[in-house]
């Protein structure tokens, strides 16, 4: 063999024997030893199927049943003021447990139950509404009110946005014949521009339900859109009657509106946003479950 060949040979060979060590390498094969399975109590199955929920007044009540008297932990997990709230009962051995949970409207729960120290856990998702307290007409007495501009002079009128937290029946001072009222600015040029808005002082956070308003005496003085706001500090204020509302100017009994307020609040404004050139309002009034 000439020495290209045995050149030529020698590659051939190399290339077969590497080619031959690849085909015949072994598969991977995971050697690890499988860790032993451990079977959990089912005590936590057990007792999740016990749960049942039952409504109280401003509360939701929990109860269940724990026979074999091995600690368990429940979590209820809910939302409220719409803010994530949880309610932990740890290391239970009750054989009747029992909690109840402050609420103050339909709130859905989802409760996970474990063994004590354990690790696989049993979720139950229960909804309820509370009993509530009777919706009553707030005390007006301390409340006070501010607004975008108003009338408020004896030289004119004193329209000011007080009046619309006096007494329902208490007349103007300057119209004697019709209950009192605010009205916005009229002597600008010009004329003061929508929106306008009243804040209205409670002195103290209230979850509100309800409000209402009276129209002035002379409905083509008012407003027919607006909306409503809370605060609890008079600074940020956020929607609590989901949206523009409509409001008529020619009726002067109480129209009402319903309002959610996420938290106990302590302002409440009104924003006019579609009207006559210079609104009045004669009276507001606020409602709560007390
Ligand atoms: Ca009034």
């Amino acid at each position: 063999m000439k020495r290209k060949d045995l050149y030529l040979f020698m590659v051939l060979v190399a290339i077969t024997i590497s080619s031959c060590k690849k085909s015949s390498s072994k598969p991977d094969i995971n050697t690890e030893p499988e860790k032993p399975v451990v079977v959990e109590d089912i005590n936590y199955k057990t007792v999740a199927n016990t749960i049942e929920i039952s409504p109280e007044l401003e509360a939701a009540k929990f109860v269940w049943q724990n026979a074999s008297k091995k600690a368990v932990t429940i979590k209820f997990k809910y939302t409220a003021d719409g803010i994530n709230k949880e309610v932990l009962v740890e290391n239970n051995a009750d054989a009747e447990g029992a909690i109840s949970v402050p609420i103050f409207g339909l709130t859905n729960f989802t409760i996970v139950v474990t063994n004590t120290g354990g690790k696989a856990i049993e979720t139950r998702l229960m909804g309820i509404l509370p009993v509530l307290k009777p919706e009553v007409k707030l005390s007006k007495a301390g409340w006070t009110a501010s607004a975008s501009s108003e009338i408020n002079s004896e030289d004119e009128e004193l329209n000011g946005a007080e009046n619309i937290v006096d007494d329902v029946t208490t007349k103007s001072i300057t119209s004697p014949k019709v209950p009192s009222f605010w009205q916005s600015d009229y002597n600008l040029d010009p004329i003061f521009p929508y929106p306008h808005w009243l804040i209205i002082d409670l002195k103290k956070d209230i979850r509100i339900t309800k409000i209402g308003l009276n129209a002035h005496t002379d409905g083509s003085q008012g407003f027919t859109q607006f909306k409503i706001e809370g605060s609890v500090d008079g600074i940020g204020f956020t929607d609590i009657a989901e949206g523009q509302k409509t409001f008529n100017p020619r009726i002067t009994t109480e129209q009402n509106f319903k309002v959610s307020p996420a938290t106990p609040i302590r302002y409440v404004k009104i924003t006019l946003l579609i009207g006559s050139d210079y609104p009045c309002l004669a009276n507001f009034e606020a409602y709560a479950r007390q």
